[in-house]
């Protein structure tokens, strides 16, 4: 059965709660088979000051789903959660794990509905999961994908490649013509690509609904790439494009606020970029972004 859940954190270190939540779930649940990026964002219908960080995963299990939340919910105990939300009232906590949807299964008992009758509204948890399962389609709109619902929280929306599609591939060459004239990746090279476990391939769309039909357009992308070296892990960014039609509308801001969430999730310590000197535009937007120039074109962020 795939099941996916969505964590949550806004006490403590919170990029450490995520990522032991996810590790013990792999242990007691089943195999962790994706992770969306940590998307730090600020807490929805509570009052706090303490800004959340979010993720999604999709867990195989062979577990119902009782036995699942009754795991999490230890899960969340053992990281230090204090108080359950009461009545609609929710606390700061150092972890929420909550079930969304499970292989078509419906559930309604006082302690689990199923699907989650509040994720389509939630784009803390659509956000992730969309960029996990785009073009998976949710139990609780039927005919409706993760992408589209969250069309209607939001315009653009960073995708991972992690299964090779012809029109994706065809799009990436649209890209990297803006970026290197005549040298299109074949389409073996754009499979090694979105294969490589070290590499990870961010593709940006534009959403757009239009009278009910929804249209996808990929925009923009961005590369991180990741590797062991003695001195640690290394991770840095290549092939930053953004399509001519859409620069000025602070999407290249959206592909590195991907990267930086991705590097959370993939316990990188720290991104390097390079970018020439020439590029006057994109240099200070690196800046702007808090990476720190290093040498004349080399660019570091520490996570
Ligand atoms: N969880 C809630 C209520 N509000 N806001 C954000 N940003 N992230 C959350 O995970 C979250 C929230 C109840 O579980
Ligand atoms: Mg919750
Ligand atoms: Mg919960």
């Amino acid at each position: 059965m795939n099941v996916f859940l969505a964590l949550g954190s806004n006490l403590g270190h919170r990029e450490n709660n995520l990522h032991r939540a996810i590790a013990l779930i792999g242990e007691r649940v089943g195999k962790v088979v994706r992770v969306s990026s940590f998307h730090e964002t600020p807490p929805a219908d509570m009052d706090s000051e303490l800004l959340f960080l979010n993720a999604a995963i999709l867990v195989e299990t062979n577990l119902a789903p009782l036995e699942i939340l009754a795991i999490t919910q230890e899960i969340e105990r053992e990281l230090g959660r204090e108080r359950k939300s009461e009545n609609g009232v929710h606390f700061d906590r150092t972890l929420d794990i909550d079930l969304l949807q499970a292989n078509g299964h419906r559930i309604q008992t006082p302690e689990l509905v199923l699907p989650h009758p509040e994720m389509a509204k939630r784009d803390f948890v659509m956000a992730p999961l969309a960029e996990i399962a785009p073009f998976e389609s949710a139990d609780i709109e039927p005919m409706a994908l993760f992408m589209e619902i969250y069309s209607r929280l939001k315009k653009t929306l960073v995708v991972e490649a992690t299964t090779a599609r012809e029109s994706e591939w065809k799009g990436v060459n649209r890209l990297l013509e803006q970026l290197l004239p005549g040298q299109p990746l074949s389409w073996k090279e754009y499979q090694a690509l979105v294969e490589d476990s070290q590499a990870h391939l961010g593709l940006l769309y534009d959403l757009h609904n239009e009278n009910g039909h929804f249209h996808p357009t990929l925009c923009g992308m961005i590369t991180l790439c990741t590797t062991f070296s003695p001195t640690g892990r290394k991770a840095w960014i290549e092939d930053v494009v953004i399509d001519e039609k859409y620069r000025g509308k602070g999407l290249s801001h959206q592909l590195l606020s991907w990267a930086k969430g991705k590097g959370k999730a993939t316990h990188q310590q720290q991104l390097v970029l390079t970018s020439r000197p020439e590029r006057i535009a994109a240099n200070q937007l690196y800046q702007n972004e808090g990476f720190e120039q290093r040498q004349t074109n080399v660019y570091r962020f520490s996570l």
